[in-house]
Formats: C-alpha cells, structure tokens, sequence
C-alpha cells in the first residue's frame, strides 16, 4: 500500500494505455455478458407498509428481476442516513437504515438474490460521509481531534472574517448550487463539501482514511457481496486549492482541480490491490465519474491498470444541457448522440469496457426525455395512440443502447416505461438539487419561477423517484399500506399508474417488460451483442440510429427510427438477404410493415450473412 505522497506516481506519467486484443469471448469476464438492475430502494417496494420502501420490499420483488432475466442487482445506498441526499450522505457504512431494514434481513435478501442466479453489489459513497458519521463528529471537534485531517479543512481566506460571504478558502461551487465550503463556527475552519452541507468530502491524501474504507469494502466482500457500485469515485483526489476562472461546463466551479485529480489513478490501484486482488473474478466494480473523458476512461477501465472494470460516464445525457447546464435544457440533436456514443464504443474496444445507460436515479425518465410518453396524444384523448408511442419509443431506445458493446444498466421502472411526473409548484419537489436551485435562482437572482419551474419538471433527478408503479392499486401498489389512508409514500406515486403499471405492461400486447426479456436473453446468447464491433452506419441521419456489430463472420445490423415521423431506409441499412432477430412492433401487426421504411419509433434487429451490409442491393 502506498503510503505516502512522494511515493506517488502522478497520473500524467502512468505507463500509456496497452492497447490489447479484441476481447477473446472464450475468457471474457461474467459482467461483459451481464444486465444490470438499479433499484433505488425507498422508491422501489414498501413491504412494511410505513410509506418507504425496504429489504422486505425488494425481497418480494425478485422473482420480477428473475423472471426479467438480470444478472446483477445494484442497491442504491442503505446504510444508516439521516437522508439529506436520499442515503447518499452516510452516518455507518457497517449497518443498515432501520427504515429498510437490518443486516440479518440483508444477508438473506443476499442470499435470495443468490438462489436466483442474481448478483448484487453495494452503493459506495466514499467521497464523502454524512456529517453525522462518527468521523466527522470527531473530526469537527476540535482542531486537535484525531481524525481532523480525515476531512478537508482550510483557514477563511486572508482578510475576510469567517462565515461572510466571499470569506470561503476558494471560489468553488457546490453540485447543489451555493458554494462549496462549509463554515464551522466552533473550529473558525471551513470543510469542503462538494455536495450538501452534510455531506463533507473525506481527505483521501490521509492514508489512514484509505485504509478505512479499504477495510470496511473487505467487510461488505466477506458478507458476500459481489462488488460495488462507486459514488463520483472520480472526484476523490482533489487537486490545489486554488480560485479557478469561470468557465461554461456542466460541472461546477472548480471540478478542474478535483475531477480525475492527480492522485486519483493511484488510488484506485491501490484500493484494487488491497480489496479485490485475488477475488477478483467473481467481482463486478463501476465508477461513476461525472466530467470524465475518455482519455481518462481508457486508464480507469483498462483491464491490465487494475482499477475498475467500467465506468458511468456522463457525456451523452449533457447533450439536452444548454449552455447554462442542466437547468437550461435544450433540444437533443440525434446526430450528436450517435458520434458520442460511437467514439465511446471506439475509444474501449478491446482496451476497457462501457457502461451502457440512458437513466437513473438521477436523471430524468428515458421515455419522456428522449422518445415520446404519450403525454401529448393523451392530452387529445387518444389512449391508444399515447400508449402505442410510449412503448415503440421506450423499446426502440432499449434496443439502440442494449445493443451495444457494454454493459447495460436498467433503472427500476424503465423496463415498463414509467414516466416523468407533472410536478407544479416548488413544494412538488423533494431533492435537495432542485430546492436549493430554485432558492438560489429565484430568491437570490431574481429569476422568474415560472422558468426555473418548467426546467426543473424536465430535468429533475425527483422524476426518477416517484414509487415504482407496480398495479393500478392505491399507489400503483408500491406500499404495503395501501389500504390504511393515513399512510402516504414518502414521495406521491405519478398520477399515470392507474395505466401505466408492471402488471398492466406484463398483460398487454405491446410490452416493454417482454421486449427487455428479448434483449436481455439475446446479450446472454449471442456473442456478437456482447463482443462485436460496433460501427456507426448513416452518422448524419437526423432521424435513424443505424449500426452493426460484427464478430468473425457474423454480423448484425440494427436500425431504429428514433423519430415520431416515418423514415425511408437508406440503401446501407436494407441488405439484400437477411435473417430477422427481433423488432418491436407487435407480432399481429407484422404483416403490415414496409421493408423499406421505419414507422415512427419502429426498430429492426437482422443477422446479415457476413461483411458490412450489401450496400445498395435494396429489397
Ligand atoms: O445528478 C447530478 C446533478 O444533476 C449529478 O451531478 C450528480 O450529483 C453526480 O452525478 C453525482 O451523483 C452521485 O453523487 C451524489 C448523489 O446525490 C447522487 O445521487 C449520486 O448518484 C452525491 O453523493
């Protein structure tokens, strides 16, 4: 283990990127051919019946993820939380929160996700803790405390008094608007804390705070736990603390400091070294890294670096950001989705592994932000119609990313197309994303709030958290309670799920749940889903996300109309002979397609018998 700084070697002067073989399907580890489920556990099953969901509600619901067909179910955190960031601010990472439940319920919920074939991996947030965690109690105690250097500490800045605005050690900003340091008036220090105020950022340069966490992730792995999903794992090496110019990016004030630091490679070698060697193989790790390139991307998911084996990047869910971020949202331009994607796929074949997503908990619903919920066609009265775009949208999506090289993640919902939820007024909305920004906006710059609310329906992460929709019972059948009127979930279900239900997606013709089955089932059997090359066909389409992926002599092509409007095939995506490998429109209506158009939001999976479709020979 490295202990100290000057043992370090800097990112910039690690060894270049091994550029190794085309993954070799033969000794391929397991995740490249897994699904991964997302639950976020107070909004997935509230099996004790208090209004928030539990380990006892998750539990009765795995013979749904079963029967779906994932590999890998990852838990948002449940860890013992006095909840400012729905669990993401953690007081004990060795228990659990007695509102969902206690260790002994967890291991057996292990162990049901085992006797189903299913994997499970914890939520790491190690970036930060909660300010009620036994580190930080200690840490703010005093200036002589035995863990005051666990966390980042810093003198007002000179000449300024302490707790007055501009008095914070650098002009930095926090992921949930304001600054990003925190005045502690008993120590007369500021603390860094990118996200709430109760959510201090750890110091990883301590190596006793590292050798912490290392043991506490040995813990979780000796229970059984089959790895972990990495909160901002990027953001853990902060750089100089410096004021930094103002610069246009979705990131806040100051991330160029402390996004992929300079110590942040060495790290995560280090924790592979004193966590995973050894029990490696049976293990899945993703790191998420919100402002993170490839160039940085292909070091921390390099197979021979030992870091992690993929990580969440966020370039293409910027791409609705305008230039003011993600609250000044604008139009998707398809094109440039598809060239993002493809120089992701590009830039790790054969060199590091994707994560594959289009939502989770903190991002809006896929089907509303990126295809068509109905919304619109309900609003006519046309019931049918509405219901017939939300499913060829939400499936055509699915096919587009599930096809790809990578590992795909489904955010608990998507797989029946729940939606975004009509929020009115500020008191709608619960995430301490959206409340502080509207304060900020509309209170301290004068911002009308008509506009910060029409924003903040698109764009907030509280869309991804309504109850999961289960019935078209009281709450759609997320709460045990359902029958006692004096308990309410925590969040209020989206008014939609007297139609838009897992049981009533499940019973009907046109089902989501079905079509995620098919594309799971397809990853698990066909090499060329999970290994094939992935090459991007008619990149300036506004319409039409067309590839192939190609493994030996195999090849498949996919076309989807990602459009509420017909599109004409080009003659590259018709080839002469081909063999149909799923599509999504409904088995009684398969007789009325065109082979040479997509109807609107219509996807076309086809084995063609080698090479790059025979451009030109059209049916
Ligand atoms: O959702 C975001 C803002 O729109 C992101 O910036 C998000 O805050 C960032 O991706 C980090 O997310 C993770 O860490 C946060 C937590 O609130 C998120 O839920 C989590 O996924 C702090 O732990």
């Amino acid at each position: 283990m490295t202990g100290h700084h000057a043992d370090a070697a800097p990112a910039d002067t690690a060894p270049a990127v091994a550029s190794s073989a085309v993954p070799d399907p033969a000794d391929a580890p397991w995740w490249t051919r897994a699904v991964v489920y997302q639950i976020y556990p107070r909004s997935f099953a509230d099996g004790d019946g208090d209004g928030f969901g539990d380990l006892a509600g998750i539990a009765s619901k795995l013979d749904h993820l079963a029967e779906l067909g994932v590999d890998v179910i990852w838990l948002s955190p449940i860890y013992p939380s006095p909840q400012h960031d729905n669990g993401y601010d953690i007081a004990d990472y060795q228990d659990i929160d007695p509102r969902f439940g206690t260790l002994e319920e967890f291991d057996a919920l292990l162990a049901a996700a085992h006797e189903r074939g299913m994997k499970l991996i914890m939520d790491l947030v190690v970036n930060h803790t909660s300010d009620e965690h036994a580190w930080f109690l200690d840490s703010r105690s005093s200036r002589a405390a035995d863990k005051r250097d666990w966390y980042i500490w810093r003198d007002p800045r000179p000449g300024f008094t302490g707790g007055t605005p501009g008095a914070e050690p650098t002009n930095w900003r926090s992921f949930f608007s304001g600054p990003a340091w925190q005045w502690d008036e008993a120590t007369g220090q500021y603390f860094l804390r990118l996200f709430a105020p109760q959510q201090p950022d750890l110091n990883w340069d301590n190596p006793d705070v590292r050798r912490a966490v290392y043991a506490m992730m040995r813990w979780w792995l000796d229970r059984g736990v089959d790895g972990f999903r990495m909160d901002v794992i990027n953001l853990i090496s902060k750089g100089e603390y410096v004021d930094v110019e103002p610069v246009t990016s979705s990131m806040p004030l100051g991330a160029e400091q402390y996004a992929n630091g300079p110590r942040v490679h060495e790290y995560l070698s280090e924790m592979h070294r004193e966590v995973f060697a050894g029990r490696d193989a049976e293990l899945m790790t993703v790191g998420e890294t919100p402002g993170t390139p490839l160039e940085h991307a292909q070091l921390y998911t390099d197979p021979t670096r030992a870091e992690v084996d993929m990580i969440f990047q966020f370039e293409h869910v910027g791409l609705d950001h305008g230039k003011g971020g993600k609250w000044d949202p604008a139009t998707l331009d398809l094109r440039h989705l598809k060239a993002n994607l493809a120089r992701w796929q590009d830039g790790l074949f054969g060199r590091g592994w994707n994560s594959l997503y289009l939502n989770n908990h903190d991002q809006p619903r896929l089907v509303s932000r990126f295809g068509d919920d109905g919304q619109g066609l309900l609003e006519q009265g046309d019931v049918d119609g509405a219901e017939r775009v939300r499913y060829a949208s939400a499936t055509a999506w699915a096919a587009v990313l599930h096809l790809q090289c990578g590992t795909p993640f489904i955010y608990q919902g998507e797989e029946f197309g729940m939606t975004n939820v009509p929020f009115g007024g500020i008191e709608d909305f619960a995430d301490v994303e959206a409340v502080n920004h509207y304060t900020e906006a509309v209170q301290q710059q004068g911002a009308d709030p008509r506009d910060v609310l029409a924003a903040l329906r698109l764009m907030t992460r509280d869309n991804a958290r309504t109850p999961v929709q289960w019935d078209d019972s009281v709450h759609g059948g997320f709460s045990a309670a359902s029958d006692r009127p004096d308990v309410t979930p925590w969040m209020p279900v989206n008014p939609n799920y007297a139609t838009i239900n897992a049981a009533a997606d499940r019973a009907s013709r046109r089902s989501i749940f079905r079509f995620y089955q098919r594309l799971i089932a397809l990853r698990h059997t066909d090499d060329v889903v999970a290994f094939g090359r992935f090459d991007l066909l008619e990149p300036d389409h506004e319409q039409l996300f067309a590839y192939t992926r190609t493994l030996g002599d195999r090849v498949l092509l996919v076309t989807a109309n990602l459009s509420g409007r017909p599109c004409p095939l080009p003659s590259s995506c018709r080839p002469a002979t081909a063999r149909p490998v799923l599509t999504n429109v409904p088995d009684d209506a398969a007789g009325e397609a065109d082979p040479a158009v997509l109807q609107p939001w219509e996807v076309r999976v086809v084995a063609v018998p080698a090479g790059v479709p025979d451009a030109g020979a059209g049916v």
